[in-house]
C-alpha cells in the first residue's frame, strides 16, 4: 500500500503549540507524508501574548498549489485551519480548487472563535467567508461558537441535544459536509464531539477537566485527519481524536505550565501510535 499524503494549510505560530507546529508532527507521526502551505508566520498565536510579529503569506498560497498541480503532485487529504483574513480564505479556496478532486478528503477546521466570541481581528463578516470554504469540505470541525456563527444562529445558554442537533442540521444543509461539533458538554463532567454525518448523530465524550488550553482544537482536528488517513471510519477516528486530546490535556495539567504554551502532545505520541496500531 502506498504511503498517504496530506497537505496542511495553516499559519505557523513559532511558539505556542498550535496550527502547523501541531499538525505537522502529529500527522507525520501517524505515517502520513505531510506537506504544508504556511499561510502566515507569527512569533506566537494570538491567544494571550502581546505584540506578536505577523508576516502574511496570502499571495503565496495559490501559486504554491499551482506549482504542485503543474508537477502532478496530489494529496489524499487537504486539511485547513486558522486563516488570517477574508482575503486569505479566498486564496485558500483557489488553492483548494486546484488540489481537490473527487477522491480526496477536504477537512476544514473553521477556526474563528470560542466561548461565544470571535477571535480578535475577525470581523462580523468573516464567518460568511469561512462558510464558502466549508461548502467545499467533506468534513468540518467547528466548536459551538464557530458553528453558530457559520449557521447564523444565536448561541443559547442552555446547551442541549435539541439545540445541538438543530445547529448540526442547519450547518449540514448549508454545507453538505459531515459535521463534527467539538467541545460539546451536555453534562457537567463530560466533554466531547457531537457528530452528524447527514444521516445519524453520535456523541463521543470523555471526562471534562476544569481547564482550558490553547491549541486543543488543532490537536483534535490533526488527529482526526491522521486517523481517517489510517483508514478509520469517522466514528473510530473521532473516538481516537477525543481520547488523544484528553490524554494531552491530562498530561498538561500534571505538567502545570502556562496555558498559553499549549498542551503537551509530544509526550502522548506513543499513545497515538498505539491507538492507530502503528508498530
Ligand atoms: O489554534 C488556532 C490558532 C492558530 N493560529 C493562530 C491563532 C489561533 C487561535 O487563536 O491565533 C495565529
Amino acid at each position: 500500500m502506498s504511503q498517504k499524503k496530506a497537505v496542511a494549510i495553516h499559519d505557523i505560530s513559532g511558539f505556542g503549540r498550535c496550527s502547523l507546529t501541531v499538525a505537522l508532527p502529529l500527522i507525520s507521526a501517524a505515517g502520513v507524508q505531510t506537506s504544508v502551505i504556511p499561510t502566515a508566520v507569527l512569533s506566537t498565536h494570538t491567544g494571550g501574548f502581546k505584540g506578536n510579529t505577523f508576516c502574511d503569506l496570502t499571495n503565496d498560497i495559490e501559486p504554491i498549489a499551482a506549482h504542485w498541480k503543474r508537477e502532478n503532485i496530489s494529496f489524499d487529504a487537504i486539511y485547513t485551519g486558522y486563516l488570517c483574513s477574508e482575503a486569505q480564505v479566498l486564496s485558500v479556496i483557489s488553492a483548494v480548487e486546484l488540489l481537490k478532486n473527487k477522491n480526496n478528503l477536504l477537512l476544514v477546521d473553521p477556526v474563528m472563535g470560542d466561548n461565544g466570541k470571535l477571535y480578535s481581528g475577525f470581523s462580523a463578516k468573516y464567518p460568511q467567508f469561512m462558510l464558502r470554504l466549508c461548502k467545499r469540505a467533506d468534513i468540518i470541525t467547528p466548536n459551538i461558537t464557530e458553528a453558530a456563527a457559520l449557521a447564523c444562529l444565536p448561541l443559547t445558554d442552555k446547551l442541549d441535544r435539541e439545540y445541538i442537533e438543530l445547529l448540526s442540521k442547519k450547518l449540514y444543509s448549508l454545507t453538505k459536509a459531515k459535521i463534527v461539533l467539538t467541545g460539546v458538554s451536555l453534562q457537567e463532567k463530560h466533554i466531547g464531539a457531537y457528530v452528524f454525518d447527514g444521516e445519524e448523530f453520535f456523541y463521543i465524550s470523555t471526562e471534562k477537566l476544569p481547564v482550558s488550553y490553547h491549541g486543543t482544537g488543532d490537536i483534535f482536528a490533526s488527529v482526526l485527519t491522521a486517523s481517517l488517513l489510517n483508514d478509520r471510519s469517522l466514528k473510530a477516528a473521532v473516538q481516537i481524536a477525543v481520547n488523544f486530546t484528553a490524554g494531552c490535556i491530562k498530561q498538561t495539567v500534571a505538567d502545570n505550565v502556562d496555558p498559553r504554551y499549549g498542551v503537551n502532545f509530544e509526550g502522548q505520541i506513543p499513545n497515538l501510535l498505539k491507538f492507530l496500531e502503528i508498530k
